[in-house]
């Protein structure tokens, strides 16, 4: 009896710490709203075919407190690291109550703008130093964008990859769920300068120069897919792929395709 006692009390300790995990995973708040992909009149690829053109402008963030749709204090976890919704030239859209659920339509060219505030480091897998299902599977990289005068402070240049280990952040979709077609996307967001990121956040900021990414993907059938980042970036767990990295509204959110 006391053996049987004993085992028991380690399945009800099992399910006790399952039961803590699971309400902490879900402790995370979450980002309920949509943000839909603003027109922007007619796209043309380069195999001539014609597609409706929308935009998305975001930001990636060394910290929560943006405002935006973590509220003005940062929210639950102003320290994680997370995605937010831009403005045209890559300013924090501190009002949006929405930021990493993107609604677009189907066959359609959406171009997004992603401006990278965070240093960075090495990917566990080089593979999502590649960029891959945009067109050409390619983007166009400016190092230093200056967020002051709104304007490239290095030369645009046309990429497929970046350094493995000069990685911010990445936006990755994945094409299985519930979708007829399979999508495959991923674009490496490189670092800004260390230096200037610290300096930065110690003032209660952000750096001046963003590394800023623009790549357009053309959209199949309505689905809804999910999207991540693949750079470990949950600093303090394990493997780094816990805290803003596991939770919804900060570092993965929803992709949906639909009319
Ligand atoms: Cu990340």
């Amino acid at each position: 009896m006391k053996k049987f006692m004993a085992a028991l009390g380690t399945v009800v300790l099992g399910f006790g710490v399952i039961a803590g995990i699971g309400t902490y995973v879900a402790a995370a708040k979450n980002d309920p709203g949509l943000t839909s992909a603003t027109p922007a009149g007619t796209y043309t690829a380069p195999d001539g075919k014609s597609y409706p053109h929308y935009t998305l402008h975001l930001n990636t963030y060394p910290n929560s407190t943006f405002g935006g749709h973590h509220g003005a204090d940062g929210g639950a976890h102003p320290d994680w690291v997370s995605y937010g919704l831009a403005g045209e030239f890559g300013e924090p859209l501190t009002q949006a109550s929405t930021g990493t659920n993107f609604v677009v339509p189907p066959h359609s060219a959406v171009t997004i703008t992603i401006w990278q505030y965070d240093s960075g480091e090495t990917l566990n897998n080089d593979f999502f130093a590649k960029i891959r299902g945009t067109v050409g599977n390619t983007a166009t990289l400016v190092e230093r964008y200056d967020t002051k005068s709104h304007s490239n402070a290095t030369e645009a240049k046309t990429i497929t990859q970046i350094p493995h280990d000069q990685v911010g952040h990445t936006f990755t979709i994945h094409g299985i769920a519930d979708a007829k077609d399979q999508v495959f996307v991923n674009v490496p967001l490189p670092m800004a300068n260390d230096d200037e990121v610290s300096a930065a956040e110690e003032e209660g900021g952000f750096t001046q120069f963003p590394s800023m990414m623009t790549f357009t993907i053309i959209t199949g059938d309505e689905g809804e897919y999910v999207w991540n980042c693949e750079f470990p970036c949950g600093d303090g767990t394990v493997a780094r792929f816990g805290n803003a990295m596991s939770a919804m509204s900060y570092m993965s959110g929803h992709w949906i395709v639909r009319a």
